[in-house]
């Protein structure tokens, strides 16, 4: 029977020394430690032993079965080990390789057109003020002294709700509300970008809705010089640029004096070119002197304060800035022309 418990043994050593799956290692514990395995086969043998070889081969097979124990254990540990580097090396991850592109938005040009001009107009001082859409015409033209026979004022040229109720022809009314809220007080430096609507059949240079940056300053002492000042700063801002800059008179019903404001040519320096129609002059805005009856009519004291006013279109001057040849291309949302400004 010592001899057995040898060989058996020896065998299941080989046969667990020569198992490299899981499965093959749970077949050799029942072939050899199982209920009816080939070691508990030969301890039912014991009974026909003699009393005094009993203890002998007892504890020969007891040390059999903890020794074969111990070698499926070391197997066991080593076959997972085995199969663990196997699998991390099939599911390895190269974490160097690029990333799968993910397309990104951007920034549309006019959206960057007015916070650059916030931000400039914010570093001379100014607020940025906002109000709604839809005014009343008291507001939009009434309080900026609009007769009341004025063309702009038209069912046919402006989009009306009610009798008097409209789109807003131009952000002038913010800036007559951003007065009446500060109840006479100096010094008033606001700008009011925002959306307008016009009744214009739509072309390469007009839209029926387009945006506008008006701005007010409103203070004791207010001239001409401080308008041409502003601007100037503003333009050489905008266009990154070294720029001259000339004030022609010019007609608005809420500024008196009214002037426009020419830069020299971005595109040739004054030269002239195509862009600037050989004159070396572009126009870029209308300003001038807010009226005594706007001021007035806004709760301010025209004998005391002064102030000068502005706005410009800013597809305009993001045309300038852009070289872009037709203003539709703001509004159609054509992702080649718009994924070239990506970057703003
Ligand atoms: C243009 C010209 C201008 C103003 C806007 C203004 C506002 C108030 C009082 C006086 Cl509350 N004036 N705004 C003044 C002059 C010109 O706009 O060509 N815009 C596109």
């Amino acid at each position: 029977m010592r001899e057995r418990l040898e060989a058996l043994k020896e065998e299941a050593r080989s046969l667990i020394q020569a198992a490299h799956d899981p499965e093959k290692l749970k077949q050799l514990r029942v072939k050899y430690l199982g209920k009816k395995g080939e070691l508990t086969g030969v301890l039912r043998g014991m009974k026909d032993l003699s009393p005094e070889e009993r203890p002998v081969v007892g504890s020969l097979a007891n040390e059999v079965r903890s020794q074969l124990e111990q070698w499926m254990e070391a197997k066991e540990r080593q076959i997972s080990e085995a199969l663990l580097e196997e699998r991390l090396k099939a599911e390895a991850v190269d974490v160097t390789l690029p990333a799968h592109p993910r397309p990104f938005g951007g920034i549309h040009p006019l959206s960057a057109i007015t916070e650059e001009i916030e931000d400039i107009f914010i570093g001379m001082g100014f607020e940025v003020a906002e109000g709604p859409e839809v005014e009343w015409d008291s507001y939009n033209f009434e309080a900026l002294n609009f007769p009341k026979e004025h063309p702009a004022r038209d069912m046919q040229d402006s989009f009306y709700i009610t009798s008097d109720i409209l789109l807003r022809t131009h952000t002038s009314p913010v800036q007559v509300h951003a007065m009446e809220e500060r109840e006479g007080q100096v010094p008033v430096k606001v700008i009011c970008p925002g959306k307008v609507y016009r009744r214009d059949d739509d072309d390469a240079t007009h839209s029926h809705q387009f945006a506008q940056v008006e701005g007010l300053v409103v203070d004791r002492g207010i001239s001409m010089g401080e308008l041409h000042g502003t601007l100037e700063a503003f333009a050489e801002k905008m266009f990154a640029m070294e720029l001259e800059t000339r004030l022609r008179p010019s007609y608005f019903p809420f500024t008196e004096p009214s002037v426009e404001m020419d830069i020299s040519c971005v595109q040739c320096g004054g030269n002239g070119c195509g862009m600037c129609k050989h004159t070396g002059w572009i126009e870029i805005l209308g300003a001038g002197m807010v009226h005594p009856r706007v001021l007035e009519g806004a709760g301010y004291d025209s004998e005391r304060y002064t102030g000068f006013a502005f706005g410009m279109g800013l597809e305009r001057i993001a045309l300038l800035k852009y070289g872009i040849d037709d203003i539709r291309q703001f509004y159609t949302n054509d992702l080649k022309f718009l994924r070239q400004f990506q970057s703003l």
